[in-house]
């Protein structure tokens, strides 16, 4: 089907409230991420409104002085969405669009949008529906303007209104049966990382803010060939590739999900399909965009999400990206930290290096020169190392081998001379 494109005209709002956490209130660096969403979304900024209030007004979330200035400029600038930086209640919403005449959105709402266009497979479309009814389920009966505006305009995609008019016991049914397929999905997940255990083949995740550039890390990296692109969101989906680290360590390296300030609770709750990955990585790559001047605060945001979403304890390797495009003195230093760029290819041994040390599991890669008499250890290593190559010499059997500790210790004497 194709897509209609509409370009929307929409107002940024934001309320820096003295009683909001940190998490909760705007401010003028947020309001430039809510720009970036709004034009991921295909709108297009025509203003911005950001207002500093002790309280947030209970009925009109805003000043009244405040909602008038700002139905004014929406006339003036033909702006037909309202965007707020805050999270609304479906009550404030509607006050909000009486006052103004025009729709009104949220954060939530305008990142659950962007994840619905981006949706492509069948899980990542799976959890976003989900989402998106879990979003509405609680809101059915305050919806205002934007959940009756026409098809095609940003926040309006998913569950089409057809469906919302149907009752609430619909949608209580449809949200068990997308838990049920997204439940079958886990299983399969599940299965499949039995395997890899059984194979222990270290997983590392790569984490990260998105549009840090973990996918273009991980097409450096693997080849993967995934899309990259300068837009938020823009994987939905975990990819794995094996990752040949040195020659006796190979992984599995995984792209996930990026994560943003005040990310939706129920899209983390329906991308804990995707997440879970986490929980059972080895070890993560966090990604980072060096250039970024909100970089620390993002760096927050993710270590945040990792303390929710990983093993305790897991180590992670920040990796300072997009080097190219910062002065040298920007880069930090420090043992788990590392300065690379995806597009040049800098700093690449440096992070293998480090992944290396880090999922370090004591293994040899040596080649062992054993008289014939000691035939019965050649069995042996081929069921408790890798070996690479037997050959069968005059002077007595060579293998070559990567082998653990114990094996290593215990056939030390036999080591051929480099
Ligand atoms: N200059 C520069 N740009 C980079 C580098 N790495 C990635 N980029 C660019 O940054 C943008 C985002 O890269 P992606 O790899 O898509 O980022 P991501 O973290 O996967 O983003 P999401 O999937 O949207 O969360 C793209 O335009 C990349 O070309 C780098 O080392 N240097
Ligand atoms: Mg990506």
């Amino acid at each position: 089907m194709e897509e209609k494109i509409i370009i929307e005209k929409a107002i940024l709002v934001g309320l820096n409230a003295d009683v909001f956490t940190a998490e909760e209130t705007a401010t003028e660096q947020t309001l430039d991420e809510l720009e970036a969403l709004l034009e991921t979304a295909g709108g297009e900024c025509v203003g911005r409104v950001l207002q500093n209030r002790h309280t947030p007004d209970p009925h009109s979330f805003l000043g009244e002085g405040k909602v008038e200035e700002i139905a004014a400029l929406a006339e003036s600038t033909g702006a037909n969405l309202l965007v707020f930086d805050n999270s609304l209640t479906p009550s404030q919403i509607r006050a909000l669009e009486e006052l103004t005449g025009v729709s009104v959105l949220d954060r939530s709402a305008l990142i659950l949008d962007i994840f619905a266009q981006r949706a492509k497979t069948k899980e990542g479309r799976l959890q976003v529906e989900l989402a998106q009814y879990q979003y509405l389920l609680p809101r059915l009966s305050g919806m205002g303007k934007s959940m009756s505006r026409l098809g095609g305009g940003i926040g309006t995609r998913g569950p089409g209104e057809t469906k919302l008019e149907t009752d609430r016991r619909h949608i209580r049914d449809r949200i068990n049966r997308l838990q049920q397929e997204l439940n079958e999905v886990r299983r399969v997940r599940g299965v499949q990382r039995e395997r890899r255990l059984r194979n222990s083949v270290p997983v590392v995740a790569i984490v990260g803010y998105t549009n840090a550039g973990k996918s273009t890390l991980l097409n450096h990296l693997t080849g993967a060939g995934i899309p990259a692109n300068n837009r938020l969101f823009d994987t939905l989906d975990t990819t794995t590739r094996q990752l040949t680290v040195s020659d006796t360590l190979d992984v599995l390296l995984s792209d996930t999900v990026g994560f943003i300030a005040k990310l939706p609770h129920n899209l983390v709750e329906a991308f804990k399909a995707t997440l879970e990955e986490l929980q059972y990585a080895d070890l993560l790559l966090h990604v980072i965009d060096a250039g970024d001047p909100e970089r620390d605060a993002h760096i927050e945001v993710v270590n945040k999400l990792i303390t929710q979403l990983a093993k305790p304890g897991i180590p992670v390797i920040e990796c300072y990206n997009k080097m190219d495009t910062v002065e040298e003195d920007d880069l930090p230093r420090g043992s788990e930290k590392v300065a690379i760029s995806a597009r040049t290819g800098e700093g690449m041994e440096e992070l293998l290096r480090l992944i290396e040390k880090s999922l370090d599991r004591g293994l040899h890669h040596t080649t062992f020169l054993l008289p014939y008499a000691m035939a019965g250890q050649v069995d042996q290593l081929h069921t408790q190392a890798k070996v690479l190559r037997c050959d069968y010499t005059a002077e007595g059997i060579e293998i070559e081998a990567i082998c653990d500790e114990i094996l290593y210790g215990r056939l030390r004497n036999y080591e051929k001379p480099e």
